[in-house]
């Protein structure tokens, strides 16, 4: 029996083979991230492997997949809970970009701390929203819906192993090998003609939406490694000659703890793709759509730091500097980030009493706090990497609304299974290691 991690591992890994080999420049960033990585790691030894370690961030990815109808989204839900990944998260891109993103998303991942010490890959994932009237008319909304009826992006087999493995937990290794073929092969980007006119007349309104609506397959996006130092990373591939996106988004570069997540891309390339002209020739030109992005992740903040960091982000980087907590110990007692907490073995010996507040306990040496990482994605930063990377800005007809609200709640009811809350397992963690912790905290100092 292959188990679930064992599968995402796998999967993880073809997945970054089979990019290697359709997007060369991928392999580029492989190598500067690894390089940096080793770098990092000489310099800093330990403390580089504070937030993971060096295993599991070398093999870190995340990937991202677009699809369009409701059902569609559900198989792919249970392409990925075969290989241990849950929803977690709702992010509405809709409002979050100035061009037209008409997407909400969630993100397949691994929730348990061993699963994700074991292989946390991760994928943004999603969903066209065709009724939303902002960019799509009656007619179009019909046409697309017809055109995403009639396709199938997982062949039946797939979904039946996948039904299978979730179930069991794991598949045996010959169903295995048959699993991840057809899983790999179902992100790869197809060979099939590209409808000239289908595809033009959606990317007037999207290019997002042509990239979902206006192909009879999905593909994955891009494909992100995890990097020790975004800067040095962004300085090297400059100089290697790799135009970037002007800037790393996410929290502002400083000396204090890195926390949420940093990501920074390069432009999509000029890929070739065959098309059928309105005539029914085929003809041979190239489509911009798959990019590469880098990112460094930071530890995960409760939902009051992340509001003060909701806050600051959108002020200069001096005020970020002078308000945002220099310390992982400040971030730990004024409940601003999640740490799992951890009793000090023989401190207790000379009898001393333990103070019952937080603070007390780490400055007087009874726990020590170990960071948890952030998991999850950040909508500004998400909406500004597909902006980023869209030639044309799109159409939006600002007094329409979508006929659906979409939400957590309507995105759990359309995949058959619930969607996480990435504050609350965060929570639920920090809580099982204090409730393992012997010291008693006042229970207004319960975090
Ligand atoms: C997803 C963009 C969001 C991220 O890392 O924030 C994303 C897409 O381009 O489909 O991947
Ligand atoms: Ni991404």
């Amino acid at each position: 029996m292959v188990p679930a991690w064992r599968l995402r591992a796998a999967f993880a890994r073809r997945l970054s083979d089979m990019y290697g080999a359709e997007v060369p420049a991928y392999t580029t960033l492989l190598e500067v991230a690894g390089q940096v990585n080793d770098d990092v790691l000489s310099k800093s030894g330990a403390a580089a492997e504070r937030l993971g370690s060096i295993e599991r961030v070398t093999a870190e990815r995340h990937g991202a997949i677009r699809v369009g109808t409701p059902r569609e989204l559900r198989q792919v839900a249970r392409v990925f809970g075969a290989l241990g990944m849950e929803p977690v998260g709702f992010y509405d891109l809709r409002d979050a970009a100035d061009s037209a993103v008409p997407v909400v998303s969630t993100a397949f991942r691994p929730v348990r701390a061993e699963e994700l010490a074991r292989n946390p890959f991760r994928v943004f994932t999603s969903l066209l929203t065709c009724d939303d009237r902002r960019f799509f008319d009656a007619d179009l909304q019909a046409r697309l819906q017809e055109f995403l009826a009639r396709r199938q992006l997982f062949p039946p087999e797939l979904l039946e192993l996948a039904e299978l493995g979730e179930r069991e937990g794991g598949l045996p290794e010959e169903l295995a090998e048959r699993f991840l073929t057809l899983a790999v092969a179902a992100f790869e980007l197809s060979p099939e003609p590209v409808d000239r006119a289908w595809y033009e007349e959606l990317e007037e309104v999207s290019a997002v939406a042509a990239d979902i609506g206006g192909v009879t397959s999905t593909h994955i996006n891009h494909l992100t490694p995890r990097v020790l130092d975004i800067d040095e990373l962004y300085r090297r591939m400059e100089d290697r000659g790799v135009a970037m996106i002007d800037r790393i988004q996410g929290p502002p570069r400083w000396d204090g703890p890195d926390v949420l997540l940093r990501q920074t891309s390069f432009r999509a390339l000029a890929e070739p793709r065959a098309f059928r002209e309105p005539d029914g020739r085929i003809t041979h030109g190239s489509l911009r759509v798959r990019f590469g992005e880098v990112e460094a992740r930071g530890i995960a903040l409760t939902r009051a730091g992340r509001a003060l960091y909701d806050e600051l982000i959108t002020e200069p980087a001096e005020v970020w500097a002078a308000r945002f907590p220099r310390t992982e110990r400040e971030l730990a007692v004024r409940r601003l980030a999640f740490f799992t907490y951890e009793p000090v073995a023989g401190r207790a010996r000379d009898g001393a009493r333990p103070p019952r507040d937080l603070a007390g306990l780490l400055d007087g040496g009874w726990v020590t706090a170990h960071p948890i990482v952030y998991e999850d994605f950040l909508p500004r930063s998400a909406a500004g990497i597909f902006q980023s990377n869209l030639d044309r800005a799109g159409t939006r007809d600002a007094g329409a609304r979508a006929a659906t609200a979409y939400d957590q709640e309507w995105l759990a009811g359309a995949m058959e299974r619930p969607v996480h809350d990435p504050f609350d397992l965060c929570a639920a963690q920090q809580d099982r290691s204090l409730a393992r912790t012997p010291h008693a905290l006042d229970p207004e100092e319960t975090p």
